[in-house]
């Protein structure tokens, strides 16, 4: 039989990833998006022909346009809610806003569910390692990990707003039997990744140096020189800003980690999961790697190391360990960072 999903947050990285993954899978999709004045759906454009698929309006931060979500589409049998305002530096800038939708909007979902008694309804909640912040636990090599039993210790506004839609998710399984699952997911990329996030960041503007230099120098003369960049007779190509270089990262791939949050609410059981690829990297060794895939060894001169781009308080390493995952869900990842750049780089 068909099933039918709500997905929030459709017009983001991983909600467009789940949506192919479920119609894949042939079920029914409603994304829910909220009102802009711009044209938001480009990661979802290829689904507007899809007679499975649906997109209907509405803001998970408002509670009634949460309650009509659920009255105007029945038999709804999996809920995720991917909706957030969940870039971190942002969430400095915006706290309120960001608890409105990223703490807030998952209680309403879950309130919602219960007031008009569908519990039966599955529901998966994005969680984040981010959570974290500058927690850890370390093994018996003496290696720094975080898995589903480390402590939170949250150091933004926007983990906080995640630890409080967390714990909404445990109390809505112990005190009201759903079957609500967290994945608590360690960094995960693509090229639908948003511009602003580093990883995109670093691979947008080597793929505008390179056509920079193929449009300037011409192509196939690239010298990839960093003096090129601010020569005298050449038009200026801005430098790469960015901010802190030595924070670790766990990063994977997004289509991967959807297939994950499909078979959270395929267990008889809900349950709570990290999901990582188990390796860390710092944002120089990214650079490292995505320069190199373009041949430019010394890219240091390109790059101008920003404060703005500074946090006022940063998460220095995550590093997950899934064995829970693995084990429970039989899941595990297919792309590892040099996988990962290329895939991007290449998109
Ligand atoms: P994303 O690309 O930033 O997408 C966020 C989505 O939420 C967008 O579709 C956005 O819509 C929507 N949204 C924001 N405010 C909303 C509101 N008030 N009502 C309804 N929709 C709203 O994020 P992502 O990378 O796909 O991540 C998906 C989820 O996983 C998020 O909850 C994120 O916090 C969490 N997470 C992400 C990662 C990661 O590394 N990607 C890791 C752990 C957890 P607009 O297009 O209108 O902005
Ligand atoms: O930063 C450093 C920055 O913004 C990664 C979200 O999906 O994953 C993401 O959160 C690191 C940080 O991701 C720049 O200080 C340096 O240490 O790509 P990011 P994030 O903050 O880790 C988690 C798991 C989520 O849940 C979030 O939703 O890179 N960094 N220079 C920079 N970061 C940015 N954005 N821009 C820079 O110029």
């Amino acid at each position: 039989m068909t099933k039918k999903a709500i997905i929030t947050g459709i017009t983001g990285q991983d909600g467009s990833h789940l949506a192919d993954l479920l119609l894949e899978k042939n079920y029914e999709v409603i994304g829910v998006a909220r009102r802009c004045s711009v044209d938001t759906t480009q990661r979802i454009q290829h689904l507007s022909y899809n007679n499975n698929f649906k997109l209907i309006e509405g803001d998970i931060a408002d509670v009634s346009s949460v309650i009509n979500i659920f009255k105007d589409n029945d038999n709804v049998d999996e809920v995720y809610n991917l909706a957030a305002q969940s870039h971190v530096a942002t969430s400095f800038k915006q706290p309120a806003l960001t608890w409105d939708i990223t703490g807030k909007g998952c209680l309403n979902l879950l309130q919602a569910l219960l007031d008009l008694d569908l519990r039966s309804v599955r529901f998966y909640q994005a969680s984040s390692s981010e959570m974290f912040g500058s927690s850890y636990d370390v093994n018996e090599h003496g290696e720094k990990y975080q898995n589903e039993e480390t402590k939170f210790m949250p150091n933004s506004p926007y983990a906080i707003s995640k630890c409080a839609a967390h714990h909404c998710v445990r109390l809505f399984r112990d005190a009201y039997a759903f079957h609500a699952s967290s994945g608590i997911l360690f960094n995960h990329e693509g090229p639908r990744r948003g511009e602003n996030f580093v990883t995109q960041k670093i691979v947008r503007w080597i793929k505008n140096y390179q056509r920079w230099t193929d449009k300037v120098v011409g192509r196939g003369k690239r010298t990839y020189d960093a003096d090129n960049i601010y020569s005298e007779n050449q038009e200026p190509f801005p430098k790469l800003r960015l901010g802190n270089l030595d924070a670790y990262r766990d990063w994977g791939y997004a289509g991967d980690y959807v297939k994950a949050m499909w078979m959270m609410l395929q267990q008889d059981t809900p349950e709570d999961y990290v999901i990582c690829t188990g390796e860390t990297h710092t944002i120089r060794d990214f650079l490292n790697i995505a320069f190199a895939q373009v041949g430019i060894n010394d890219w240091e001169g390109m790059v101008v190391i920003d404060p703005e781009f500074y946090r006022p308080c940063e998460v220095d390493y995550l590093r997950g360990d899934c064995s829970k995952a693995r084990k429970k869900l039989g899941w595990s990842h297919e792309y590892n960072l040099e996988r990962l750049v290329k895939l991007m780089l290449n998109a």
